[in-house]
């Protein structure tokens, strides 16, 4: 679909339906059906403005949010398209519109990958059916699930693909995704168009569009920004029609192509931009590559570690991992490898008996949960790589391919299929050649096979293969020569493994460190090294000052700023962590191990106060300061579980089970409100002392706390709040429990509360722990 240099989208199509009378709350897709000519009436008035692409009203048009609707995704779909239909001209494109599915997927939330593909499909489907045009995502913050719609458009319909994310003033998504890691895997995946809607307005969003240029090259942008920022007591957007489209006018120049508005924009709006926008010269910009995780994009244009220690030859402990399926250990391997300086992760489980597809689709996802580097996939196994991309939420490396027809063949459109780079071996039907010319033929033939199979070449990188000189000492020389005519002739990455020159030798460490400083000085662009070995990270140090990547030498100062003669980097072993960065790398296991040894010396609430607390306050300043995101969060929530599981066990065991209860006890966590970490210690705290607790859980209405209070004739009730937006609920629920006239004193407690504002929203008592909730309770049982 060739797109005019200038394309008007349409504007907010919601608020346009609530001033014509849909109720607060409704579901605007369901007004397809049975309002159609009022959503017919909205399109038309964005026609009319100027409009020449209009989303159907189908935000929310899936399996799930539909459910119970009584109407299927075909119905909804159908009627919508047919009302844009019903207003566009012939020169006016229908774009199916998708919003979020409404939950969040694995490992955040509980929706797998392939059912959120599902899901997809099915609104996919029926909109092609029903005639439209294109299919554009919007409003997407999981690049996960951004992935999964264009996987599910491309894989079940021929329509052209559309996706906008929305991003916040971090400059990231909500899930931490950055404008680089989006082109970089929706470029990859081959998206008609990209860009931003929603988020913010148009002012704070073009540095984002700068980034995003520079990262997708020609793939034309869009930008769908709301009307400047709201006012935060009324919630309107302050920006008038002429601000918006003088505040979008420079985006032309950055390559933006369809304009349109999202919340608070209207079809005076759009009209508006009509009137304003005019091609711009583009403004110059330096292209840029590189693979990518969500959260992190590693550009191709300068030295990068690949760290080669995922791979099972040699290694037994490894080898019984990946058999028993302990995952933990290889999330450690790559943990070690970050920290040594690794900024992509070679990734190989290849071992005789076991599942390799599975299996490297497995240790992705759990890499990928715990660590942001990019990753390489090594396989030679189609079905295993695969997997593997499809489990993959960025743009990976496959390693690899080589000459031989049948990997040509069968690795090349599975990398152009999930937008991925490739290794490309010099080696083919023939075996490894001696001479570097012939590995320079060699790697002329993938370089052309992948530009046929529409990879292009900056995504290529030439691995020319290294040798033992110990066997065959001429071979050094070969592969350098290759390696400097591949990088300076042929205009190519490439990578290479640079360990295995020295097997067999004394000091190999000495022997390779000396190889890769060569094989530098020839191009080398993706070393695949051991990060763990000091001489050969000191090689890439130097490297990298000498070649005026490390501006200043600033990265090499620090290196060694705190070091005595080139000692090894620092690598932490597992038993040296302590509990609080266990919790803050999301590791399970390691926190529960340290928790049960630090229970052995010491209190269950001293190492609550001591240990756990803190380190979740340090995750909430982190996360608060934009430093760490919300998958981490929720890791590093989850591997503070494990302790507090602990804690609270040591605290029942502490207990008398058969003593008599000493009162009754209503705890939750009011309405909105998810967090129940502190709510779980203080239950645990109180049935140790002997009450019997009633726990409601978490996200409780004030209802279901009053009816529970009521029937069961509860003498003290204790609510939990964290969070400044949901102590208004607890506010809320104290008012409710006084209204029904049911006697009960009400005990809060939470990070965000204090005495003051306790007896504001009218609770009898505040407690800033669980220590102190059971002091009340002693109070008011006198027991
Ligand atoms: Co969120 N979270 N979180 N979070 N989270 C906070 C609270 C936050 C301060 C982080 C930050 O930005 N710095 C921030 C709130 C900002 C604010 O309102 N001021 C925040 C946010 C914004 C969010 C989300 C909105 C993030 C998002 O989705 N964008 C989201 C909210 C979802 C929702 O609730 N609707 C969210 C989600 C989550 C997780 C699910 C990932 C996870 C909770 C998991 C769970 O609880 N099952 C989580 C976590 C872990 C945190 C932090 C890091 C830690 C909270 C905690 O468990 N502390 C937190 C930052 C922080 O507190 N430093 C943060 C340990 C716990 C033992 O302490 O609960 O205070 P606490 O309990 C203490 C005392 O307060 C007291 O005794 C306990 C033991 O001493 N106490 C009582 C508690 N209740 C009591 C009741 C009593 C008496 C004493 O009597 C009845």
């Amino acid at each position: 679909m060739e797109l005019p240099e200038l394309t008007l989208l349409d504007g907010a199509m919601g608020t346009m339906l609530l001033a014509a009378g849909l109720p607060a709350g409704a579901a605007p897709e369901l007004w397809c059906l049975s309002a159609p000519e009022t959503v017919t009436a909205v399109h038309r008035a964005y026609v009319e403005a100027g409009s020449r692409v209009l989303y159907t009203n189908t935000f929310g048009a899936n399996r799930v949010k539909l459910a119970g609707s009584g109407h299927s995704v075909a119905e909804v779909v159908t009627a919508a398209v047919r009302c844009a239909r019903a207003a566009a001209g012939p020169d006016t494109l229908v774009a199916l519109d998708i919003g979020p599915i409404g939950q969040l997927l694995e490992p955040l939330g509980t929706l797998p990958f392939e059912d959120a593909i599902d899901i997809f499909r099915e609104t996919v489907e029926a909109g092609e059916q029903a005639g439209a045009d294109l299919v554009v995502f919007e409003t997407l913050s999981d690049l996960a699930e951004a992935r999964a719609g264009v996987l599910a458009a491309k894989e079940h319909s021929r329509l052209p693909v559309w996706v906008t994310m929305t991003f916040e003033a971090t400059g990231r998504s909500f899930l931490g995704v950055t404008p680089a890691s989006m082109a970089l895997s929706l470029c990859g995946l081959g998206v008609d168009a990209l860009g931003f809607n929603c988020s913010l307005g148009p002012a704070e969003l073009l540095p984002l569009v700068e980034e995003l240029r520079a990262w997708s090259g020609d793939t034309p942008l869009i930008l769908k920004p709301n009307a400047g920022l709201p006012d935060p007591r009324s919630g309107a957007y302050a920006m008038t029609p002429a601000d918006f489209a003088a505040a979008m006018a420079p985006a032309a120049a950055l390559g933006v192509r369809c304009f349109g508005g999202c919340c608070g924009t209207r079809p005076d709006f759009i009209a508006a931009l009509g009137e304003t926008l005019r091609p711009l010269p583009r403004k110059p910009v330096q292209r840029r590559y590189g693979v990518c995780c969500a959260t992190n994009a590693v550009d191709s244009s300068a030295v990068r570690v690949v760290g080669e220690r995922i791979n099972p030859t040699g290694k037994k402990r490894l080898q019984q991992a990946l058999r028993e399926g302990d995952l933990d250990y290889v999330v450690r391997l790559a943990l070690e490898q970050q920290d040594a300086g690794a900024e992509i992760l070679d990734v190989n489980v290849g071992l005789p008996g076991t599942d390799e597809p599975k299996l490297l689709a497995a240790v992705v996802r759990a890499l990928q949960e715990n660590v942001d580097l990019p990753l390489q996939l090594d396989s030679s196994d189609p079905a295993a790589l695969e997997a593997g991309l499809r489990a993959y939420q960025g743009k990976a490396i496959v390693n690899s391919v080589n000459g031989k027809a049948e990997s040509l063949r069968d690795i090349l459109p599975l990398c152009k299929r999930y937008g991925a780079a490739v290794v490309g071996l010099c080696l083919d039907e023939r075996g490894l050649p001696e001479t570097w010319e012939q590995r320079v033929e060699i790697a002329r033939r993938i370089r052309d096979a992948a530009l046929d199979a529409g990879i292009p070449q900056e995504d290529l990188l030439i691995d020319c293969l290294t040798l033992t000189v110990s066997a065959q000492q001429e071979q050094a020389r070969e592969t350098l020569r290759a390696l400097r005519f591949v990088t300076e002739e042929l205009g190519l990455a490439s990578t290479l493994g640079v360990s295995n020159v020295a097997f067999g030798m004394p000091r190999r460490e000495t022997l390779t460190a000396a190889f890769l400083t060569e094989a530098l000085h020839a191009g080398l662009r993706f070393p695949i090294v051991n990060p763990g070995t000091a001489l050969v990270m000191d090689a890439i140090a130097a490297h990298r000052v000498l070649s005026g990547q490390d501006a200043g030498g600033e990265a090499y100062l620090r290196r060694f700023a705190a070091r005595t003669p080139a000692p090894a980097p620092e690598q932490k072993h597992p038993t040296e962590m302590t509990v609080q960065e266990a919790i803050l790398r999301g590791l399970k296991a390691e926190t529960a191990a340290l928790t049960a040894a630090a229970l052995e010396t010491m209190q269950p609430l001293e190492l609550i106060e001591t240990l756990l607390i803190p380190a979740l306050d340090a995750v909430g300043a982190q996360y608060e300061a934009g430093t760490l995101y919300l998958p981490q969060l929720i890791k590093a929530a989850a591997a503070a579980g494990e302790g507090f599981a602990l804690v609270r066990a040591k605290i029942a065991a502490q207990g008398d089970s058969d003593a008599p209860s000493r009162g009754k006890i209503l705890l939750a966590t009011v309405k909105g409100d998810v967090h129940d970490i502190g709510k779980n210690i203080v239950r645990a705290v109180l049935e140790n002392y002997g009450y019997t607790v009633l726990d409601l859980g978490r996200d409780v209405p004030p209802e279901r706390i009053v009816d529970c209070a009521v029937r069961q004739s509860v003498p003290l009730v204790g609510l939990s709040a964290l969070m400044t937006t949901t102590v208004p609920a607890m506010a809320e629920t104290i008012a409710a429990l006084r209204q029904s006239g049911h006697d009960c004193r009400i005990l809060v407690g939470g990070a965000v509360l204090t005495e003051d504002y306790a007896r504001q929203i009218g609770a009898d008592a505040y407690a800033k722990d669980a220590k102190g909730a059971a002091d009340y309770a002693r109070e008011v049982f006198g027991t």
